[in-house]
């Protein structure tokens, strides 16, 4: 058995290593149970199996007479419709549901509660604060904190038909015009997501346009969910700056005490951080050399960009860690994690820590987190996962010796401060000017999961290297950020390897000019999910620079293998904001032409935005070159017309 013979399951090195181990040893991961769960269901596959009442499942069949609706005479468009924004809504009460956990965390902060925590980054909370529109002269960054915080905690449960605050200050004027005019503006997240629900109940709205507006409002809900998680949590914790680290199943240290954390909410991680600082000595006690932390899926990309701790691994490989036979505990807090740890645990010596009450695995070890004791609780799991290294039995041990350099940290005030070293006044322009002059093609934002219908990171690696060549300048978040860490896509080499003449050209004078202690990166990675906040608001900047609403922005997105709820919130608010968005498996939207056709084509009229689904990244990365050349083009043409004739129409 070679490692070769697992290429049509993963690109990455280590991953194939440790599947070969799997199978020389009879494990069974999530790639064996994708194939068993081969053949996929037609219906479900297209969207057309309708299970929201207790009549069905109604298969739609469209050639039989009778089957060709559903029982309560419910058309395929329809409950592909209800079908795909129930999606959004799962994905926005995960993301916003998050936010809340960080705001309430802020709020108790500011009373004087929860006293492991303090703001960090006065400046953003100042920031914040002024944006939003709350007083700071005068106060203290407790009182200021705390009147944010209670602002972001009204955007969840708002009665009146106002905005919610963090939507309406991060975006464009013609955006926050379009989305009134579409009546997509949310008022309050909760609100938002509990009418979707109403809305897609049996026996309520059967139009589908109408349903899918009701999507993108719970979508818009995400955002605001996502912006207020990304500044709370700067305030929190500081905001990210570039810093060093390193990426994939080699980071994991066979002298140390393996810790990872696994998740999405940094609330707990960040502790676990400082507190493994101050126990560095009780793990030596034990034999090992220390305490070594590494991260999976978003927590770790939250401390990775703050702390510059290591990543291990991204979703679909997250039980490879396990089987490395060195992971003494695995910490988990929300979203991602799959229920298979535990069983796989069985078979090692690590412990698997569920932290947050909604999110347990029977089996499983359970430190509930609670903020009041958060330095208690990250004793309680480092502690335990020292006293598990004790029982690591070598004959298990098996690490593939691959990691690569990460380059991260790159949030958006990291980047306008890199951008600043060349134009001061007007950082945004910066880039802005190098899509003008042809230096740059446009912006990509790479985002989302791995999803096992693919090969693991080929749609990931494959795209960004083409969209590089291209002169496209790229930014990162999520499971794709690691991808690109584990495979040494955030380094200055890979800018040398795989960047065109302009990005590399672009990279270089930023770079040179740039005060950092490091080399530019080919692709900035913002941090996690919650974090393409970061990628929205420098699209925002970019509109404004430009003098323009954000469909004209050449400006893409791509989840090149989109798989949670989640994607499909964060790539229904990027359609609504304006952009192609790309996504890497074919939605279960294809039971309806109308429903496909609205989300591909359709929308693009109402909105600017549009869905590509493609899952052929070579085919993918044309298409995205020519929705971005195609409005680098657009935007040449107005210039020219407005340097002609004068005229801002
Ligand atoms: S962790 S939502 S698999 S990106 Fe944010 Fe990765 Fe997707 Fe989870």
């Amino acid at each position: 058995m070679s490692e070769m013979e697992f290429e049509k399951f993963s690109v990455d090195p280590a991953a194939r290593q440790m599947l070969v181990q799997a199978k020389k040893i009879g494990y069974l991961t999530s790639f064996d149970r994708a194939k068993a769960q081969e053949p996929k269901c037609k219906f479900g596959n297209t969207g057309i199996c309708c299970r929201i009442c207790m009549q069905g499942p109604c298969r739609i069949i469209p050639q039989k007479l009778g089957a060709n609706k559903g029982i309560c005479g419910a058309q395929d468009y329809t409950i592909v419709a209800r079908n795909t924004v129930r999606l959004i809504a799962g994905g926005a009460a995960a993301h916003s549901d998050h936010g809340r956990h960080i705001a309430t965390t802020v709020l108790h902060v500011a009373e004087g509660h929860a006293k492991d925590y303090k703001i960090t980054d006065e400046a953003k909370l100042m920031k914040v604060a002024e944006r939003i529109g709350i007083e700071t002269a005068g106060k203290s960054a407790n009182e200021v904190a705390k009147g944010v915080a209670t602002e972001a905690l009204k955007d969840f449960g708002r009665q009146e038909n106002t905005p919610c605050t963090w939507t309406k200050t991060t975006i464009t004027e013609g955006r926050k015009q379009k989305f009134y005019d579409t009546a997509i503006m949310p008022s309050s997240i909760n609100g938002s997501i509990a009418e979707l629900l109403h809305q897609t109940h049996v026996g309520n709205d059967s139009d589908p346009v109408n349903i899918i507006f009701g999507g993108l409002k719970a979508a818009l809900s995400d955002y605001d969910g996502m912006q207020l998680a990304t500044d709370l949590s700067d305030v929190l914790f500081g905001t990210p700056v570039p810093v060093i680290s390193e990426a994939n199943l080699g980071v994991l240290d066979p002298e140390m005490v393996n810790i990872c954390v696994h998740g999405h909410n940094p609330l707990l991680s960040q502790i676990i951080v400082s507190v493994a600082r101050e126990m560095q000595e009780e793990a030596k006690a034990v034999g090992s050399k220390g305490i070594k932390l590494s991260g999976i899926c978003c927590t770790g990309n939250e401390v990775l960009g703050r702390e510059g701790i290591a990543i291990a691994t991204n979703f679909a490989t997250q039980e490879l860690a396990i089987m490395t036979g060195l992971v003494d505990a695995i910490v988990v807090d929300v979203q991602c994690i799959m229920p298979s740890l535990r069983s796989l645990s069985e078979c090692f010596h690590t412990k698997v820590v569920t932290t947050m009450p909604i999110s347990k695995i029977p089996g499983s070890y359970h430190v509930e987190f609670d903020e009041e004791h958060a330095v208690e609780s990250a004793r309680t799991i480092i502690r335990l996962a020292i006293e598990t290294f004790k029982s690591r039995d070598p004959n298990k041990v098996n690490r593939p010796d691959l990691k690569n350099k990460v380059i991260a940290g790159f949030s958006l005030e990291a980047i306008l401060d890199i951008f600043g070293s060349v134009n001061a006044e007007h950082p945004v322009s910066v880039l802005t000017d190098a899509i003008k002059t042809g230096e740059i093609k446009g912006v990509a934002l790479f985002c989302g999961c791995n999803n096992l219908k693919g090969v693991h990171n080929q749609n990931h690696l494959g795209l960004a290297k083409k969209l590089a060549a291209n002169d496209v300048f790229m930014i990162s978040t999520g499971c794709a950020g690691q991808a690109y860490a584990m495979d040494g896509l955030l380094t200055h080499e890979a800018v040398e390897a795989y960047a065109g003449l302009g990005l590399k050209k672009f990279l270089q004078r930023i770079g040179e000019k740039a005060n950092l202690k490091t080399e530019l990166p080919l692709i900035f990675h913002m941090g996690s999910c919650v974090d393409n906040s970061r990628a929205s608001n420098l699209l925002t900047l970019m509109a404004q620079e430009l003098g323009v609403d954000t469909p004209a922005v050449p400006f893409v997105a791509s989840a090149p293998e989109p798989m949670s709820e989640k994607a499909v919130a964060i790539g229904s608010w990027n359609v609504a904001m304006g952009i192609p968005v790309h996504i890497g498996v074919i939605a279960p939207v294809t039971g309806s032409d109308l429903v496909h056709g609205v989300l591909t084509k359709i929308a693009k009229d109402v909105f600017g935005g549009y869905f590509i689904m493609e899952t052929d990244y070579e085919k993918a990365a044309k298409k995205l070159l020519a929705a971005l050349d195609e409005r680098a083009w657009k935007f040449r043409v107005r210039s020219e017309a407005i340097a002609k004739y004068a005229t801002n129409e």
